[in-house]
């Protein structure tokens, strides 16, 4: 489309206004989206072709399209919405910072009010060895910053040689420089000359994929030894950290098995390796605790959050800082020559501030711990003796299923389909096309609900699961799949 035809389509559509969700000209919308809108991990040769998908509403677990199709986000957006869309008092907390004070910077010896009062909060409900916090603006920021403080922290203590963080293959992490290199997706690293020196990989705790012959709790233990194989191999004077997601989330919802995180930590302990937790999925209620390492046994040094902290109502990241990195920064360290301009933004905090008081308020972290999580559980626990589902595993408000060629009576003895058949995205498809946004990683399909999401609505939503499964069934049948 011609730049002048786009900018008078573009003007039209704002001139009316925010429109119904009847009235979007939505091949006009794709039009301009192919046009102008590089969009994050996308193919936009092949997008072209379909058109994006174009979502305008959301209330509740729900969000509508364009053409006016109901869905049941599963995804919370991207793992984040974890109150749930049309929280109107969150946009009302966000309106009046706009009018008080719609920014202002930290640096410079100068704070603000929201940003005081949301570090102080965040405080309160983090672990006891938590005194600080640093704001970023993303997850993918919170992670470099982490990377620059294991550093520096080193540094003030007099070892500056302890350079290295391990993480884990197939993590994600971010996709800045730091974030990216942290991350170990194979893909990623592949574009751009990536990781940065001085970051390692190490196995993940994939009990279906590296399990064999092992019971959970005794892989769990093999898997956390990785971790001290390769402390030893670089030199414990040379390892600055190791950082995980206590539930590996864009990898496919792979969570370890209980013995797993406690002895990392005692890996950690014994050769004085900084433990930090990835958080931008797990923590705000994600897991049914506040913070996902609580839950699992870790005790870390810093955590990185995002996401959950504004339910994604506005942007908004950071590290919490433990009291031995926080003593070494703050009375030992002078300046840290770190920060972005939207450091404790104001807007930003409030909008955190108030989905804060409604997390609490309304008990999510309780109700996905006692009621949600459990019957969420119980639902793929059902979802698992279909047909095409080898296993499903699922911890508080996030859940994955695997979908098998053949289906055996453990987890090891399933037949994955190929995997350049892409049964995944043929399952996701039948999601979309019938009310409900899942994940496909490969062959396992995922979901993050909001965590308001009620009994009933996990009833829905595992229903439709289920019609959709059968529909794959049916459809890989068909192809000669299986
Ligand atoms: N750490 C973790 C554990 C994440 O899940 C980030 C850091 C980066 O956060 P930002 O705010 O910079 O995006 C994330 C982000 C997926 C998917 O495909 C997951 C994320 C982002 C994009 C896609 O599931 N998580």
């Amino acid at each position: 489309m011609a730049t002048d035809e786009s900018a008078v389509l573009a003007a039209s559509m704002i001139s009316a206004g925010i429109p119904d969700v009847e009235t979007f000209d939505t091949r006009a919308i794709q039009a301009l989206d192919a046009a102008h809108f590089l969009h994050p991990f996308t193919d936009h040769a092949a997008l072209r072709g379909k058109g994006a998908r174009v979502i305008v509403r959301g209330q509740g677990v729900y969000v509508w399209d364009s053409d006016g199709h109901q869905l049941i986000d599963g995804m919370s957006g991207l793992w984040c919405v974890n109150v749930g869309y049309g929280r109107t008092t969150i946009s009302q907390a966000v309106y009046r910072q706009m009018e008080t004070l719609p920014f202002y910077n930290s640096f410079f010896n100068t704070t603000n009010v929201p940003a005081v009062q949301l570090a102080a909060e965040l405080v309160a409900l983090a672990p006891p060895q938590f005194s600080h916090v640093f704001f970023t603006g993303s997850g993918s920021e919170a992670n470099d910053t982490v990377v620059r403080m294991v550093r520096r922290y080193w540094d003030i203590r007099g070892q500056p040689e302890r350079q290295v963080i391990i993480s884990r293959h197939n993590a994600y992490h971010g996709s800045t420089l730091a974030g990216v290199s942290l991350g170990g997706m194979a893909g990623m690293h592949a574009q751009g000359g990536l990781p940065v020196p001085g970051i390692r990989h190490i196995g993940q705790p994939n009990y279906a994929e590296h399990g064999q012959g092992l019971d959970e709790n005794a892989f769990g233990l093999v898997a956390a030894g990785w971790l001290e194989d390769e402390i030893l191999a670089l030199g414990a004077d040379k390892v600055a950290a190791f950082i995980g997601e206590p539930v590996q989330g864009a990898g496919g919802v792979i969570i370890p098995p209980p013995t797993y995180w406690p002895e990392v930590q005692r890996i950690c302990d014994k050769y004085g390796v900084l433990l930090v937790a990835d958080e931008v999925i797990c923590g705000f209620g994600r897991l049914g605790a506040w913070f996902g390492s609580e839950l699992l046994g870790m005790r870390p040094d810093l955590i990185s959050f995002a996401k959950g902290v504004t339910s994604g109502y506005v942007p908004l990241g950071g590290v919490l800082v433990g009291k031995r990195v926080a003593y070494a920064l703050v009375e030992q360290g002078g300046d840290f020559n770190h920060g972005f301009t939207y450091s404790g933004h104001p807007v930003a905090c409030a909008a955190a501030l108030e989905n804060l008081r409604i997390l609490r308020d309304e008990r999510l972290v309780e109700k996905v711990a006692l009621e949600t999580g459990p019957h969420l559980k119980a639902a793929f626990q059902q979802l698992a003796t279909h047909p095409l589902v080898g296993h499903a595993e699922s911890c508080g408000m996030v859940a994955g299923l695997n979908l098998v060629r053949v289906k055996g009576a453990t987890v090891h003895d399933c037949v994955p389909f190929e995997r350049t058949l892409q049964v995944g995205m043929l399952c996701r498809g039948h999601m979309f096309g019938n009310g409900i946004i899942m994940r496909a990683v490969g062959d396992r399909m995922i979901v993050a609900p909001p965590l308001v999401m009620t009994k009933a609505e996990i009833d829905e939503m595992a229903a439709r699961i289920w019609m959709c499964l059968d529909l794959t069934l049916a459809d890989a049948q068909h192809r000669g799949w299986m």
